[in-house]
């Protein structure tokens, strides 16, 4: 794998299958009509019709990447959409630690006070750019009503960030995960997020990852698209492994990136606040909170595992070393390297 040492391609076999796909984060006013103390309510922001629009969405195709057809159809929104120099852009392909990072963010920005990170659900303290779900579910919509110093969530492939984000000179931290947990975790996630469409066997679902023919299209793009864009542009490039691994040296490179100092007991409290098992109970960061026909997690949790590795139990033999090799043709050339375990 490159020269990167500490990211090597794991081996390992496994037995099972599993599916699903997004999320849907609410609008402005939805954070209204949801925001309660403790985060706990399920408000049904939707009318029935709008629900029956949200669920089960055909793929449509923006600039050659699949995409959820309300999300395109909110797209000259989203293309025109005015950052202001002060925002901080967290940018991931899907299922790779966007919320687990968006709440440390959050938590940085209030300097630890978990209280006032318990304000509201995840997707309002951190919006979601270009979702568009009905009117009422409106990343762009919901971001103009959020006072600044702001957290903007997105997953669009560095090509179709909106320009005032390089404009601004904002602030971006991208965080990157290893594809085979990717892949596991986003066919869990079709399955529980009605967004997505059915995902189909596991198998089948690998086939279309590695294909590109998921939302957000090739991991392999977006990846490696945002890794060479750090060379020019100030972005912070993160690993989920090493969240994992080291979580508290994470922070402090993120600490770094922003120019800011806290004490060690705040380090200390942010580190346990956003731990799997913590966000795991806390409504305001595992979506328990969202709209029952948009997230079903009975059928999987939003928070799953939480681990790296899980794929092991999921990929046979086979599978693991046809991804392999395709991965070794797709990143051939690059200097990104990712552990596929730890
Ligand atoms: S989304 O829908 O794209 O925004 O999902 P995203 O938040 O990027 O990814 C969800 C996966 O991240 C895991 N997660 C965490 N792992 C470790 N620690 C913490 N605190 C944490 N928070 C979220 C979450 O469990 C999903 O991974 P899987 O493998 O499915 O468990």
């Amino acid at each position: 794998m490159g020269h990167c040492p500490r990211h090597s391609l794991g081996t390992g076999s496994s037995t099972t299958p599993g599916t699903v796909l997004a999320q849907v984060p609410a609008s402005s006013e939805v954070v209204k009509a949801t925001s309660r103390e403790d985060s706990q309510c399920c408000v049904d922001p939707l009318s029935a019709m709008e629900q029956e629009d949200a669920i089960r969405q055909e793929l449509g195709s923006l600039h050659g990447i699949p995409l959820y057809k309300s999300f395109i159809e909110g797209w000259p929104q989203v293309k025109a959409f005015q950052a202001r120099p002060d925002d901080l852009l967290i940018s991931t392909y899907p299922k790779s630690g966007t919320t687990w990072l968006s709440e440390i963010m959050d938590m940085i920005y209030h300097n630890g006070d978990v209280e006032k990170c318990r304000r509201d659900a995840i997707y309002n303290r951190v919006p979601f750019l270009e979702l568009k779900v009905s009117k009422s579910l409106c990343g762009v919509d919901q971001l103009e009503n959020t006072p600044s110093p702001r957290l903007v969530k997105t997953h669009l492939p560095v090509q179709l960030l909106p320009t005032s984000f390089w404009e601004k000179d904002c602030k971006i931290i991208y965080m990157a995960r290893n594809p085979k947990d990717v892949v596991i975790s986003y066919y869990y996630f079709h399955q529980m997020a009605k967004i997505h469409h059915d995902p189909g066997t596991k198998a089948e679902f690998l086939e279309n990852f590695m294909a590109g023919k998921v939302p957000y299209g090739s991991w392999y793009d977006h990846v490696r698209g945002w890794w060479e864009k750090k060379r020019e542009k100030k972005i912070l490039y993160l690993f989920y492994e090493d969240m994992k691994k080291d979580p508290r040296q994470e922070v402090q490179k993120i600490l770094q990136f922003l120019g800011k100092e806290l004490s060690e007991r705040t380090v200390e409290s942010i580190l346990h606040h956003t731990s799997f098992q913590e966000m795991k109970k806390n409504p305001a960061a595992n979506y328990e909170t969202m709209l029952p026909t948009l997230m079903d997690h009975s059928i999987s949790p939003f928070l799953r595992k939480g681990i790296s590795g899980d794929w092991k139990n999921h990929f046979t033999v086979a599978q693991n070393e046809r991804f392999d090799q395709h991965y070794q043709e797709l990143m051939a050339g690059s200097d990104l390297c990712f552990q596929m375990e730890l």
